[in-house]
């Protein structure tokens, strides 16, 4: 087994590819079992601005690096990456909790984000189109937005910062990125992964801290021209609002309250399967995770029985043990957040069918773990079937008929993820169609997206723009239409069209 180092260790900001000690820092704590796993900065504003600076003067020079040539960098570090998958896997459960396969996929997500990228080096297409006007020619293409900031959260600590930072990176841009607090190591190895494939310096930096202090001097900063960030809806509105101000281009990844349909044809065993895969797994704490299941009448008993059997085969533990299928939640802030709604939820009168409570005998006392929850007899309205748990929570609704179903999972303020569970092709479709989210999935959980489609949702998830996928290009790129006119005379467009 590859050991991982556990200890209070300084981590440093990296600048301009230097690593640059702070002054202040904070701990991080394993959610496993409550160990300080690592020290981390809580940097300045002025830290940031000096990231800037750099990133600035760095971007006028990677800007004119060949694209093609810019990607080979993005293919050594996707090699690197991949070389190092399992040391990855595992300090990423070590401050993140999450088990150990899943672990692994996210790292793999992180490896294909970076060898998708690689390969659109040779492509940052844009259009060739005639011109109205004779001799003269017309394209637009893409160009670097500049220095980009990045904020990212400890839910998917590489993935999504890979989503974000790798496109910036191939497309010409400079990046800063905020890392999030509670998973500050998965950004040291990005990091130490770029600085060993070559990456020159100052195109990626990481600067570490809060968000009151260094999220706010990015989004304030008059150098970075780009903000995505991807975090709760409130941070996610502020820092619209501040964006908005300074006239600063921003793409905004917030939360979901995503459902699973089961209808009245549905393969059961399946629909069970996909349930507690995207409603337990990461113990819930995914944006794209099952908080609801709507159901049709008929198959409610059924379902519910079923689940509740799967259920009991959950263990829940240390996410480096291979046999746990559910490990800790983030901080006592998450557990103590998921347990108010329990408690919103009986009040208001759900069923409590599972779980409800947190794990403190003695072999869970110092960790945070939350035992998997079932509700049922929820109503569309309800609190529970409303608001962003971000934990181990599923509240069973039922209903009578597909348009009803539809109704249900559009009845809220996000749209990131959906499901149905049908053997009926028209179905199929027309819930294609009509499922107001940015992803939906047919016979599959709502986890679960491929780095090259587009990720975001509509309504409170986002503000229209998109993850990965060729969509990231449209974030770090502004769009440059060119008129070449080789007819040596002025020709006016709109009226020498004759
Ligand atoms: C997130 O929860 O913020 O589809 C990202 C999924 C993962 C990504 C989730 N590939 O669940």
């Amino acid at each position: 087994m590859l050991q991982i180092s556990v200890g209070e260790e300084k981590l440093s900001n990296y600048i301009n590819g230097k690593w640059v000690t702070s002054t202040q820092y904070k701990p991080v704590f394993n959610p496993a079992n409550g160990e300080v796993i690592v020290k981390v900065p809580q940097s300045k504003a002025k830290d940031v601005d000096r990231a800037v600076q750099y990133a600035k003067e760095a971007q006028r020079e990677w800007a004119l690096v060949p694209a093609p040539q810019r990607a080979e960098i993005m293919f050594r570090i996707g090699a690197l990456m991949k070389e190092r998958k399992e040391k990855l896997s595992r300090l990423l459960t070590l401050e993140n909790g999450k088990v150990i396969e899943e672990a692994r996929g996210e790292v793999q997500e992180g490896i294909d984000m970076a060898f998708y990228m690689a390969g659109e080096g040779r492509r940052l297409f844009g259009q060739t189109t005639p011109s109205e006007l004779k001799d003269k020619f017309a394209m637009s293409v893409r160009s670097p937005v500049g220095v980009v900031g990045i904020i990212t959260p400890w839910n998917f600590p590489i993935a999504i910062a890979t989503w974000k930072s790798f496109p910036a990176i191939v497309a010409g841009n400079t990046v800063i990125w905020k890392p999030a607090t509670e998973t500050p190591l998965m950004a040291r190895e990005l990091a130490r992964i770029c600085d060993e494939a070559g990456l020159s310096k100052g195109v990626l930096n990481v600067v570490y801290g809060a968000g009151s202090e260094v999220g706010e001097a990015m989004v304030d900063h008059e150098d970075i021209r780009v903000i995505s960030f991807t975090g709760s809806n409130d941070v996610g509105r502020n820092v619209a609002s501040k964006c908005g101000q300074h006239l600063k281009k921003v793409s905004l990844e917030m939360g979901g309250k995503n459902a699973v349909i089961v209808m009245d044809d549905a393969n059961i065993n399946l629909a069970v399967e996909g349930i507690l895969w995207s409603a337990f797994g990461t113990s819930g704490q995914r944006c794209t995770a099952c908080s609801r299941v709507i159901v049709h009448q008929d198959r409610k008993a059924q379902l519910e029985e079923q689940l509740l059997k799967e259920m009991e085969n959950l263990s829940i533990g240390n996410g480096l043990e291979e046999s746990i299928k559910v490990g800790p939640i983030i901080n006592r802030s998450a557990i103590e957040k998921i347990k108010r709604y329990i408690e919103i939820g009986k009040q208001e009168g759900a069923t409590l069918l599972a779980g409800g409570y947190e794990l403190k005998d003695r072999s869970y006392e110092e960790g945070n773990y939350f035992v998997p929850t079932l509700f049922t007899n929820v109503t569309p309205n309800m609190t529970i079937a409303q608001e962003e748990i971000f934990g181990p929570v599923v509240s069973i609704i039922s209903v009578e008929s597909f348009e009803e179903a539809i109704e249900v999972n559009n009845n809220v303020s996000y749209g990131l993820s959906s499901s149905i569970f049908t053997k009926d092709v028209n179905q199929v479709f027309a819930a294609q169609r009509d499922l107001d989210t940015g992803i939906v999935y047919v016979n599959a959980g709502t986890t679960g997206a491929e780095i090259h489609l587009p990720f975001g949702g509509t309504k409170g998830t986002g503000n229209g723009h998109r993850d990965s996928g060729l969509a990231a290009l449209d974030v770090f790129t502004e769009w440059k239409s060119v008129y070449v006119d080789y007819s040596g005379k002025l020709q006016r467009a709109q009226i020498d069209t004759e």
